[in-house]
């Protein structure tokens, strides 16, 4: 049957307003109708082309996964060569760079754009008349791969472009990548696949890119910035970098939200600081800060050396991933009992700090891996993470290297360990008769986020549990000054302290109280969650399992593991002595009711003078409220305390409603 003109007409209308809102949402992170109403239109258009096939565009939003496997990518030459950029990797480093600039063009104070600098893959993407018409990578240079149908299946690459003026043709340059959620997701999905996991986002994204069959990359989470164009024919260019940036924005292509222009070298250094500290809350992985000349006429007088801009530096980061050897393996013990097996390393720089040590998580691990002692392996450290054992490199493998074998019993206590079935955990048997277990339990007791015991650090209950002062939390309140004081290096101003911040310690809330007794899988938010619902302690211990699964966010493994502890006679005892020595929390009388913000998300920026970010997170969502790292489109309120940051200028530009402390208590208060 012929197509009318009717439905070629809504054809048409249908593949606008779903690239539209498609750009909406992935360029602008701004979606103006909700996913259902797209879901939709996209099955209207679907049905369509299904019943006219001859209508079908290879530019269609249905068309992202269009063709079949390919047996090899061709070569495809770059019009305009994909360079690579020169390094900066110390402060002195970028100085010199920008005095190179200053020297050559007779300017003392430089206007540079700054971006940070993503840790993917360079891509290529020709569109003609607004039409996606071809991808490339880099390769060397001047020749790289048609990965074509791999980047069409990328949801924030456009297949068309949007706005006025669109150029005849345009080659827009960026980088793929993967997010760290999508990477941790990925490699979730890849475990229960039964296949091999990806050593970082970075590979992930490589991987996935150059896959010879397009569904496969369709099902992986890669995503793409731009940062630069090739060849670019009937458009007049913006005199500045940061104008045509923007420019493409306006075409819908997604650029950083991180992007500035800076005045000289002082606001460079400070941008560099500012983005490293925000390096680890950033959604995705950086390697550094890019800078560039931004206007153009001063980039073209500089020129190139040796395929490098002259007006661009990528200002790197410490590294996160280095070599070194394992030395050794050790098995800790855990609060809940868990072997963790530790690397002890050769001693090596890793993202600006000297790390000796490092997880390698479990016997699984060690055994996907393939290491052994004696091994040169690679290590990644992300932030405040613990470092881990990421690679083996096999071809420095020495000849004597030696297996690493599982323990089968405790390295502390001497008691069996089991393996939990359909787990890769092994645990001690020990319960609280395993020295280790009841360190660890009591450490988590004194925490921060639990009772709070200033003062009581790691090593301090180590001793007392090692000389037999304590033997489980409720310990800690009989203990008094003289007692504390026979041990080693505890002076008698000390000793006091402690007893003050314990007697202190006494007065808490029913959430932490929860916390602390260290209930397998019950974080801070879950105990937040049942002391919302159930409002008191005894409601909690004498709640079932089925009542437990109608509490927000519990799953049928917490309730068997809240109801399995409330069971055990000595966790009992030791709840009755804490309450026999006065630990005390205002009732929940909030539950259930307390639900006024529910449905809003926050997100907190800034320091506060009343109230730490901890504790005005957790009075928020003690009011139903959902707090957030990240300021989007979805947020409802950012609140910004002093020195807010850049959070402050995203939601600005989004148009999400600020308020300020004192705005910010009134909301709580009312
Ligand atoms: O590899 C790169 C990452 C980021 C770049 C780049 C960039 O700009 C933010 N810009 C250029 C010009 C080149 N590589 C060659």
């Amino acid at each position: 049957m012929r197509a009318s003109q009717k439905v070629t007409d809504r054809i048409k209308r249908l593949r606008e307003e779903l690239n539209y809102h498609n750009i909406r949402y992935y360029t602008f992170d701004d979606p103006e109708i909700p996913d259902s109403e797209y879901d939709r239109l996209f099955r209207e258009l679907q049905d369509l082309e299904a019943q006219y096939p001859e209508l079908v565009t290879t530019d269609s939003p249905t068309q992202r996964i269009g063709s079949s496997p390919l047996e090899s990518f061709s070569e495809i030459e770059h019009g305009v060569p994909m360079l690579s950029l020169a390094n900066a990797m110390n402060e002195d480093e970028f100085r010199s760079f920008a005095r190179r600039v200053s020297e050559l063009t007779g300017v003392k104070d430089i206007e540079f754009a700054a971006e940070p600098k993503l840790d993917g893959l360079a891509v290529s993407i020709r569109y003609e008349d607004g039409k996606l018409v071809q991808a490339a990578t880099r390769g060397d240079g001047n020749t790289g791969e048609d990965i074509t149908q791999n980047v069409r299946t990328i949801h924030t690459v456009p297949l068309r472009l949007t706005g006025k003026g669109i150029p005849p043709i345009l080659e827009v340059r960026g980088e793929v990548f993967i997010s760290s959620a999508g990477f941790e997701e990925l490699n979730k999905k890849m475990i229960s696949n039964g296949g091999k996991t990806f050593a970082n986002p970075r590979n992930a994204a490589a991987g996935s890119l150059r896959q010879l069959d397009p569904k496969i990359t369709a099902e992986r989470p890669l995503e793409m910035i731009c940062y630069g164009i090739g060849v670019v024919n009937g458009a007049k260019l913006p005199a500045f970098y940061s104008e045509i940036i923007d420019w493409l924005q306006g075409l819908g292509i997604r650029i950083s939200p991180e992007r500035a222009v800076l005045n000289g070298l002082d606001q460079c250094t400070a941008y560099y600081r500012d983005i490293a500290e925000r390096r680890e809350s950033l959604p995705y992985e950086i390697d550094g800060v890019v800078y560039k000349v931004n206007s153009i006429a001063m980039q073209e007088e500089l020129g190139f050396i040796s395929r490098a801009p002259r007006w661009a530096i990528a200002y790197k980061f410490p590294a996160q991933e280095v070599m070194t050897v394992l030395l050794a393996v050790e098995f800790q013990v855990g609060r809940t009992g868990a072997i963790t097996p530790v690397a002890r390393l050769e001693p090596v720089a890793v993202g600006g700090v000297i790390v000796s040590n490092a997880t390698l998580h479990n016997m699984d691990e060690i055994r996907r891996l393939g290491v052994r002692i004696g091994d040169t392996v690679i290590i990644r450290r992300a932030g405040d993470v613990i470092p881990k054992v990421v690679r083996v490199i096999v071809s420095r493998r020495p000849d004597k290297t030696k297996v690493i074998r599982t323990p089968s019993r405790c390295p502390v206590c001497k008691s069996e360990l089991q393996k939990e079935e359909g787990l890769s955990i092994l645990r001690c048997s020990g319960g609280l008769y395993c020295e280790a277990q009841r360190k660890e339990a009591i450490k988590h007791f004194a925490a921060r986020k639990a009772m709070n015991i200033e003062g009581l650090g790691d090593k301090l209950i180590g001793q007392m549990v090692d000389v037999g002062l304590v033997n489980n939390p409720a310990d800690l309140y009989s203990l008094t000054q003289s007692k504390l004081s026979d041990l080693d290096r505890m002076g008698d101003k000390s000793a006091a302290n402690i007893i003050e911040a314990l007697q202190k310690s006494k007065q808490t809330t029913l959430q932490k109280f929860i916390y602390a007794l260290g209930i397998r899988e019950v974080g801070e938010a879950t105990a937040l969650s049942l002391a919302t619902h159930f409002g008191t302690l005894d409601a909690i211990i004498k709640a079932d399992e089925e009542s437990l699964l109608e509490v927000p966010d519990i799953g049928p493994v917490v309730a068997k593991n809240i109801v399995t502890f409330f069971r055990q006679k000595h966790n009992m005892d030791v709840i009755d002595s804490l309450i026999n020595k006065e630990v005390r929390w205002a009732e929940q009388t909030i539950a259930l009711s307390n639900t006024r913000l529910k449905g809003l998300t926050f997100v907190i920026t800034g320091t506060l003078s009343a109230l730490s970010r901890d504790e005005a997170r957790e009075a928020l969502q003690s009011l139903g409220a959902r707090v957030a790292g990240s300021v989007s489109a979805r947020t409802s309120y950012l609140v910004a305390g002093d020195k807010p940051g850049s959070k402050k200028d995203k939601a600005e530009k989004l148009g999400v409603s600020i308020l300020d402390e004192k705005q910010f208590m009134k909301v709580l208060e009312n």
